[in-house]
């Protein structure tokens, strides 16, 4: 059912300090389906919360999903506090349904949230400047360092295998095999790129099976729009989007930021002539992110960032793909095709990269 028929009971279940005057849909996610919520206290301004259905398709357990949440921003508020910091600002903030649960379960099943909007911040789809770039790579890196500590075993897997590319692989197979909407012969060309990359999906895996990558508390969706710019400073103020925070390889989350934000199109151009790495902005942000990381990361991680890039890249791809040949059941689409057009971005970046390997490795090598 769409969430907006189920809106003005879930509006109901929270206690939101003042009168509801009104609820959209809000933000470009692909996942959940988000609200903004417009309340008018009887005196002073509006306030505003964000509302979100949880995506079904994407998380099975709610309940595990929100124990993490509750648990990193309410340790990312304390170490946010401890160094000075507004943490109402800078960390997310579970609003708890008028029962005291962490969200709330609608007549159907559905899993709705609340969080506070954090105001005077700007949320961008593409790096329009290098200065933004660098702002977002210092926001992920300081995320890592600030969780470096976290009790990753108390943390749930909330979507298993997200960034275990050679299973990724696997499911994009099998969806071949089973092609239920015929839809693959119309992608020949982008299945046959997967699979001559079979044992590139291998390396950051291996390496971490061979004690060669440590395993850490990773954010695993570092979307440019996943962090929210202080409007005034241009600095990163909040990493939203926690859903898959998990333990995870620090590599996967350099790496996707670079896979969304280090070129100048949209995930879904349909001019592949334009879509290019920019090489300045993977320097930019290597920089910046190494920056805010303090120096938290191993040589051998800062060794496989262009691992992490590409991977990330050709994996997000492969993902695409598959929710193209099964239906566009995952990834939300405002038109259809809109996930081949996805993928095939992805694949015309992940080339890019092959080209510029050794430039990706000094630039690394400079920084690091
Ligand atoms: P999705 O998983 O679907 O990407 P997000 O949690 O990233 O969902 O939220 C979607 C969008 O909503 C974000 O890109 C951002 O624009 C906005 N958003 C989410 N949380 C907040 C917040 N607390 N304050 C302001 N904007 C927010
Ligand atoms: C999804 O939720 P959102 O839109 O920030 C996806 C990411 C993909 C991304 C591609 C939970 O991110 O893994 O890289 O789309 N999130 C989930 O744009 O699957
Ligand atoms: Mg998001």
């Amino acid at each position: 059912m769409r969430a907006e028929e189920r809106i003005s009971e879930v509006l109901e279940a929270f206690d939101f300090g003042a009168p509801v005057v009104g609820a959209v849909r809000y933000g470009q996610g692909h996942i959940n389906d988000t609200f903004v919520v417009h309340t008018q206290p009887a005196s002073g301004a509006c306030r505003r919360f964000i509302l979100q259905r949880m995506s079904p398709a994407a998380f099975k357990r709610p309940d595990q999903l929100m124990e993490n949440v509750i648990g990193v921003t309410e340790y990312l508020g304390r170490e946010i506090e401890r160094a000075g910091g507004d943490r109402s600002r800078e960390a997310l903030q579970v609003i708890r349904d008028r029962k005291g649960e962490p969200y709330y379960t609608d007549a159907e099943g559905g899993p709705w949230r609340v969080y506070p909007f954090i105001e005077g911040t700007v949320c961008c789809q593409a790096a329009d400047t290098p200065e933004l770039f660098a702002a977002s790579g210092r926001a992920f890196g300081r995320f890592q360092r600030l969780l470096r500590d976290y009790p990753a075993k108390t943390l749930y897997e909330t979507i298993p295998n997200f960034h275990n590319t050679e299973d990724r692989l696997a499911k994009l197979k099998a969806a071949v095999a089973e092609d239920p909407l015929g839809r693959a012969g119309d992608c020949r060309a982008e299945i046959d790129f997967m699979l001559e990359r079979e044992a590139d999906c291998s390396v950051t895996l291996q390496a971490l099976r061979e004690g060669a990558l440590p395993l850490r508390v990773t954010h695993n969706d570092t979307k440019l729009n996943n962090v929210l710019m202080d409007e005034t400073t241009g600095e990163g103020l909040c990493i939203i989007d926690l859903d898959t925070v998990m333990p995870g390889l620090a590599v996967n989350d350099f790496g996707d930021s670079i896979r969304f934000g280090a070129n100048h199109c949209a995930e879904d151009e349909t001019d592949l002539s334009k879509v290019a790495l920019d090489l300045d902005l993977f320097q930019v942000y290597t920089a910046a992110f190494l920056e805010g990381t303090g120096g938290a990361l191993t040589r051998a991680e800062i060794e496989y960032l262009p691992w992490g890039a590409k991977l990330m890249t050709l994996e997000c791809g492969m993902r695409f793909l598959t929710d193209h040949l099964v239906g566009d059941v995952y990834f939300h689409i405002s038109r259809p095709g809109q996930n081949l057009d996805r993928c095939r971005t992805q694949c015309k970046l992940v080339s890019d990269m092959e080209r510029h390997w050794e430039q990706m490795k000094q630039i690394v090598a400079a920084c690091g």
